[in-house]
């Protein structure tokens, strides 16, 4: 039986997975189910994932949530090539695991917050912008920019792995991807060795990277024209 992928291209690891699976061809049944609508909480998708999130897999009846553990499975399962989640060097292993545990409290928690605020809630739920969280979660993402220079990619290291793409750098940049729907200019373009990385993988991994993330684009614009018409009711 076919591998079954549920993803919705708006969630971030969901667009690491998917983008994963093209770039190393394994053959895979789309289940795309689309947050927007709710369909996240049907009891279908529930008997999937009970806690409602996206990306989930179902190969061949063994169920699996959590990006980090799908990739990791996906990589070992399907035997890709090794700088995706290497076997045998165990260093090169760990180096890739240290980002994948660093990446939940910092690029992901504090891009998901921004991304939150701006866009999900206000149109979500139709409350506020809680502006001092918004501020909070860019300062914290300045540190995590900082730290990604001078920690993960210290030495000229093309990757956060090392010389080659792995699957954390897919989910770092997918994250910081979405900030893209909500900020004029994205919080790593001013960091010329963070924003180098993010073109190298975007190259890397054309042309999925840019057909993965068509939707971060679109939302972009329905942000901005948002934006534009509240500037407007306040004039
Ligand atoms: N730690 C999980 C996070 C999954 C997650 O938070 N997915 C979000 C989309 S990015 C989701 O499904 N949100 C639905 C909701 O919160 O209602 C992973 O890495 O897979």
């Amino acid at each position: 039986m076919a591998l079954k992928v549920y993803y919705d291209l708006m969630s971030q690891p969901s667009r690491a997975v998917y983008i994963f699976l093209k770039m190393n061809n394994i053959p895979f049944v789309p289940k795309p189910v689309a947050l927007r609508s709710g369909e996240h909480h049907t009891d279908e998708f529930k008997k999937i994932n009970p806690m409602s999130l996206v990306p989930a897999i179902d190969d061949d009846g063994f169920v699996l949530t959590e990006s980090v553990a799908i990739l990791k499975y996906l990589a070992l399962k399907y035997n890709v090539p090794d700088h995706w989640y290497p076997r045998r060097d165990l260093q090169a292993q760990a180096r890739i695991d240290e980002y994948m545990n660093y990446q939940h409290l910092n690029t992901r928690y504090n891009g998901g917050m921004v991304f939150q605020q701006l866009v999900i809630i206000p149109r979500a739920m139709r409350a506020p912008v809680q502006w001092p969280m918004v501020e909070n979660a860019k300062n914290r993402l300045e540190t995590v920019i900082f730290q990604l220079e001078s920690y993960f990619l210290k030495d000229n290291k093309p990757f956060l792995g090392g010389a080659d793409i792995s699957i954390a750098d897919l989910l770092g940049v997918c994250e910081l991807m979405q900030l893209y729907a909500c900020c004029e200019e994205n919080i790593y373009e001013s960091n010329p060795v963070v924003k180098a990385w993010v073109s190298r993988v975007q190259r890397r991994t054309a042309p999925h990277f840019e057909e993965a993330n068509k939707i971060v684009n679109r939302v972009r614009g329905v942000y901005s024209k948002q934006k534009e018409a509240q500037q407007n009711a306040k004039l």
